[in-house]
């Protein structure tokens, strides 16, 4: 742990912004020293204004998230054979060897795929890569994914397609320099603040020189300052795409040469776009024909077109297509590879970009190889002294399979770690009926009480972020250093170390034994060599002397703070160096809305909470912020509806109903309802708002199309309460875990 009197330079843990921090020890921010709501001394943050990507900006998240740490945290491995049973204490030693026992009578029994583990982009860069390494290299079993599935896998999975390869090619700088931000599915005001405030500021100085296109069915703060706003109907984004690029060619603006140069598959492209004239678009996207050609125009000026985008655009049946449909405006436009242009996926979590580096999705081996090419996965099981033919040749399960196969009854061992699938996977009553029928459900968690620790059999507990060394890597492919700076919180340990001593009681010693994580990052670093993502130059002690750095970063790179971007030389990673037209014919919502399911809910964020809330729900000031979940609905469906404001209004889909307050705003689009994420059944406030979603997934990508579901409202006389707090399931079980946490 380094030393605790000075202050300490990371990564923010929450969004894939990747702000740089600051962190002052207890006493030092100010003349007295802070404490959170439970007494305990407390460490203050700001931005660092040394770190690139944020220049000492901070959003509040960042700003608070020194509250968060130490209060409601789960201190001592717990295990109960079966959900009836009480948890009760057990030595890390007996929770390795239940672990060990049950993996091995798995293997002997039903073989290595009875074994699966959901991980997660709060991950380290380090904790993914032994998770992974031990699922796929010592167990023999690619299941290992992790909720990167319900957020990015659309975005790799269109760059690979299109480009040859994963990596966002753009950097921050690019805010500066684009002369249209072209900004789809994204809430960037709420889910990715500092970038927002560095756009905002650029449009107040510059209000001519920069002109920002929002592609949303909500008026979003995004929304607000945008100089155009789209307000398509929701799932018509790739319709959108191919009716922009139609105006593109109808206005002579795209680019031959880079076309001719760079690219393959126009002749398709064209013949599928050319069906998609202003007049259809518009009114399939229910917007008008004159919005639609004012952005058009926009693209064909090829003046600096940066595109930004997120979960509207990922999470979606057909979230692939709709990635590439945006980057065949780019290639079209020959908008890629220079200072302010290109396409922009901004990732959610903190460390999304490092697990996806580090081969943390079940398709993936560590840079960004394929578990399904012979060569790949001869190098990676050479590197870690594996016998030929260790490596499983198909692709794992990916996160909503791992939930299918405990349905079935095919797994035996499910390991859930820094990730609360009970509040964020899709269609929660399926979730929690599958993992009643898996034998033993283990999950690594920071915190006691959330809504998967309810349903698990093993609890271990996990040291967070503050309390171990790591490295992230954030949107822009930068990678900043984690050191730890606090205690552990009883007996937590590092995810990493955890899987590492397994693999070791595995008999796996020579593969799994590191005297740090900093010899973990190498054995990473150096299998990265010659990839895209080839951070083979980076170490921690580098990143602890020169600060964060961007990747490429080969062996021998001299440290920079200069800015880079991808495929500057019109190159691209395929076979014959082109990048590839796709084209898709739109499919729009698989659950679309009728008769019974008039309504299209969809699912989201706000500022200040993160995700199921196990830490920003500790936070008073972010609680006030956002008191309660509100269901928010135009004014004319709530008419239509007899739904007042302030009211409570039940919502139901085909797969079940809940009850939330209401706010009747034309914020929304008519036909569209919105509800946050955040509030799961541990919550006094619940709203579980992914019993309502369904499972379909884009097919390429696996991401299920979490932003869309066709449902009913009515108004509601009283709180519908969760299944947990209905049956006193919640507090039997909390009665269970608390006692023994003390
Ligand atoms: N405050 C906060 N910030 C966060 C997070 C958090 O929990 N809280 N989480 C982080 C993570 S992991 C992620 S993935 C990102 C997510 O960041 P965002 O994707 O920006 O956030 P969301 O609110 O999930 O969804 C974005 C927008 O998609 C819109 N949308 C819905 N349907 C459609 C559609 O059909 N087409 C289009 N074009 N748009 C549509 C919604 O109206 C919403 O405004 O945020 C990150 N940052
Ligand atoms: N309908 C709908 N559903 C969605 C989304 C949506 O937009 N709409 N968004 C999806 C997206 S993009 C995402 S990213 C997911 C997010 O959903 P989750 O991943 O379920 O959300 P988190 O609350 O971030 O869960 C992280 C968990 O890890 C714990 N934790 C923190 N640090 C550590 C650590 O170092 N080790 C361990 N072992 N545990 C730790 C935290 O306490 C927390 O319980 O939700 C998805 N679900
Ligand atoms: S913008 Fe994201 S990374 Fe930056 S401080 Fe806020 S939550 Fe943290
Ligand atoms: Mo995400």
């Amino acid at each position: 742990m380094t030393s605790p009197c000075k202050s300490i330079q990371s990564q923010c843990p929450y969004c894939g912004v990747g702000c740089g921090l600051e962190l002052m020890p207890p006493g030092e921010a100010g003349k007295s020293v802070k404490r959170d709501a439970e007494g305990n001394p407390m460490w203050t943050a700001r931005g660092n204004k040394q770190h690139p990507s944020n220049l000492g900006q901070v959003c509040i998240k960042g700003a608070t998230v020194g509250e968060t740490l130490a209060k409601g945290r789960l201190t001592q491995p717990l295990y109960r054979p079966t959900f009836n049973d009480d948890f009760q204490p057990i030595s890390w030693d007996s929770a390795f060897d239940l672990l060990t026992g049950r993996i091995r009578s798995t293997l002997s029994g039903k073989g290595a795929d009875a074994i699966a583990m959901y991980g997660s982009g709060q991950f380290h860069t380090e904790d993914y890569y032994l998770a992974q390494k031990l699922l796929k290299g010592a167990l023999g079993t690619n299941n290992f994914d992790a909720n990167s599935r319900l957020c990015m896998s659309s975005a790799v999975a269109g760059y690979t397609r299109s480009l040859g390869s994963d990596g966002p090619p753009c950097c921050y700088e690019d805010l500066d320099h684009c002369s249209v931000a072209f900004l789809i599915g994204t809430n960037t005001a709420e889910c990715h603040p500092v970038l927002f405030q560095r756009l905002l500021k650029r449009k107040k100085r510059d209000p001519k020189g920069l002109t920002i296109v929002v592609v949303d069915p909500r008026c979003t703060d995004t929304a607000k300052i945008a100089d155009h706003h789209l307000a398509i109907a929701p799932g018509t984004d790739l319709a959108l795409l191919h009716g922009l690029a139609w105006l593109v060619i109808e206005d002579n603006g795209f680019d031959s040469d880079f076309i001719d140069a760079a690219t393959e598959g126009f002749s398709d492209y064209a013949k599928t776009i050319n069906t998609w004239t202003a007049e259809e678009t518009a009114k399939l996207c229910g917007i008008t024909e004159q919005e639609l050609r004012d952005v058009g125009r926009l693209w064909s000026r090829k003046a600096g077109i940066l595109s930004l985008w997120s979960m509207g655009v990922n999470q979606r049946r057909e979230g692939t297509a709709v990635v590439s449909g945006l980057i065949n405006l780019h290639l079209l436009t020959g908008e890629i590879g220079k200072p302010g242009a290109g396409p922009f996926s901004l990732t959610g979590q903190p460390n999304a970009m490092g697990g996806r580096e580090a081969g943390g999705l079940a398709h993936l081996l560590p840079g960004y190889r394929l578990v399904t090419n012979p060569d790949h996965r001869s190098e990676v099981e050479q590197a870690w002294g594996l016998a030929s033919g260790s490596i499983a040749a198909e692709p794992g399960l990916s996160a909503w399979q791992q939930v299918e196969a405990m349905e079935r009854g095919e797994l035996d061992l499910w390991w859930v770690a820094a990730t609360n699938p009970l509040v964020s996977m899709p269609d929660l009553e399926r979730v929690k009926a599958a993992m009643e029928r898996c034998p033993l459900v283990v999950v690594s968690e920071a915190y006691a009480d959330t809504e998967t620790s309810h349903y698990a059999h093993l609890l271990l507990p996990a040291s967070q972020w503050s309390e171990k060394s790591g490295a992230m890597t954030n949107s822009e492919r930068r990678v900043t250093l984690c050191p730890a700076f606090r205690p552990q919180h009883g007996d937590s340990r590092p995810d990493w170390e955890v899987f590492a001593e397994l693999g070791r009681r595995l008999g796996f010693v020579d593969q799994f034994t590191y005297a740090s994580s900093a010899e973990v990052y190498s054995e990473f670093a150096a299998l990265s060599a010659s990839r895209i993502c080839d951070v083979s130059g980076l170490s921690h002690k580098l990143l602890n002397e020169h600060g964060p750095q961007q990747w490429p970063f080969p062996l021998g790179h001299e440290p920079t703070q200069a800015a880079k971007r991808l495929y500057v030389g019109k190159r691209f990673p395929t076979a014959n160096g082109r990048a590839r037209f796709q084209s898709d014919a739109p499919l729009g919502l698989a659950e679309p809305p009728c008769e019974i399911y008039p309504l299209v809910l969809t699912v989201g964020r706000y500022l200040g909470q993160w995700h199921t809330m196990t830490r920003t729900g500790k936070v008073k000031r972010l609680n006030s912020m956002h008191p309660e979940p509100r269901l928010e609905i135009h004014p004319s469906d709530a008419g239509r509806f007899s739904i007042e404001d302030g009211g409570l209004a039940a919502i139901t889909s085909r797969r079940g109903t809940l009850t939330a307050r209401v706010s009747v705003t034309d914020r929304i689009r008519k036909g569209s309802v919105f509800l946050p994420m955040h509030w799961g059944f541990t919550q006094s406030e619940a709203c579980e708002a992914n019993t309502l979603m369904h499972d379909q997934a884009c097919p390429i990508s696996k991401q299920p199309e979490l932003k869309a579901t066709a449902v009913v409202v009515a108004p509601a006389v009283s709180v519908m309460q969760p299944v947990e707090q209905q049956s006193g399931r919640l507090e039997r079980l909390r009665r269970k875990l608390i006692p023994a946490l003390r």
